[in-house]
């Protein structure tokens, strides 16, 4: 029971398959009590369904571009909860024309809108976290290797996420006095909801299946599992990083 007396909250499940999801179930195993955040009424009805049988859990709309949303979100879970332990934010949204067109040709908008809900709702969602992480904390993020080397079409999230992995350093750095720890997982391609929209995705499951070092692609649960460990006390001198969850394909040359 690694995370027994702790309260989390978990932003960004869409769906069963949403990797915030494999984050949830993995620490509603070791003992967490979560709150969850649904986007808008269209998924609400999904998640509601997904939550519905979890003990003392609690679900609230939070839309990261309305501040008011993300302060109603931290109002109720300290009036349920009167602290919270954890943050896992796993949010990212890009117009889907900019994954498709050259990078070259990102519209000022686009390249606004995709780092405001991929990148700057770290920040926002870890400063208002930081009143009711008392005992400390960990935050933790979801990136993609995109961010560190270009991969075809991702484009505008790549600039994203490296400025994410940027903002996990700076925020690390500013909330580590307050013993609260923030990391990123950077997972290899998982099929969810958010990544079926755009690309191929089924391609490159592919091409990391045959030449990661472990010849196959990454689970959902796998990266919850990393997920919990960097929760839980067990990563307790861990802050700053980028953990690597993808077979090991990043560090192939050729
Ligand atoms: C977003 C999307 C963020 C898909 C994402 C993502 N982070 C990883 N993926 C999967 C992916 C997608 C593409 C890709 C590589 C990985 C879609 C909605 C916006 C946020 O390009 C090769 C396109």
């Amino acid at each position: 029971m690694l995370l027994e007396n702790k309260i989390g909250l978990i932003v960004g499940v869409a769906n069963q398959r949403s990797i915030a999801w494999a984050c949830a179930e993995a620490c509603l195993e070791h003992g967490a009590k979560l709150a969850f955040t649904y986007q808008n009424e269209r998924l609400k009805e999904k998640v509601e369904k997904l939550t519905a049988n979890i003990p003392e859990s609690l679900l609230l709309p939070c839309e990261v571009t309305d501040q008011s949303q993300v302060d109603n979100v931290f109002a109720e879970i300290e009036k349920k909860y009167g602290k919270l332990d954890f943050l896992i934010h796993s949010i990212a949204f890009a117009p889907r024309e900019a994954l498709s067109e050259e990078f070259l040709q990102t519209s000022r908008e686009a390249f606004l809108t995709a780092l405001e809900i991929s990148t700057y709702s770290l920040t926002q969602l870890s400063r208002a976290a930081k009143p009711l992480m008392k005992d400390g904390g960990s935050i933790v993020t979801m990136t993609y290797y995109g961010a560190e080397k270009v991969v075809q079409n991702y484009n505008v999230m790549g600039v994203a996420k490296a400025a994410l992995e940027a903002s996990v350093r700076y925020l690390a750095s500013d909330l580590g006095k307050y013993n609260i720890r923030v990391n990123a997982i950077s997972a290899g391609p998982i099929k969810t909801l958010a990544a079926m929209g755009v690309g191929d995705i089924g391609k490159m499951q592919q091409i990391v299946a045959e030449r990661s070092p472990l010849k196959r692609n990454v689970q959902a649960s796998e990266v919850g599992n990393t997920a919990l460990f960097l929760v839980s006390d067990l990563s307790s001198a861990i802050t700053g990083e980028t953990i690597f969850v993808d077979c090991g394909y990043n560090i192939m040359g050729i």
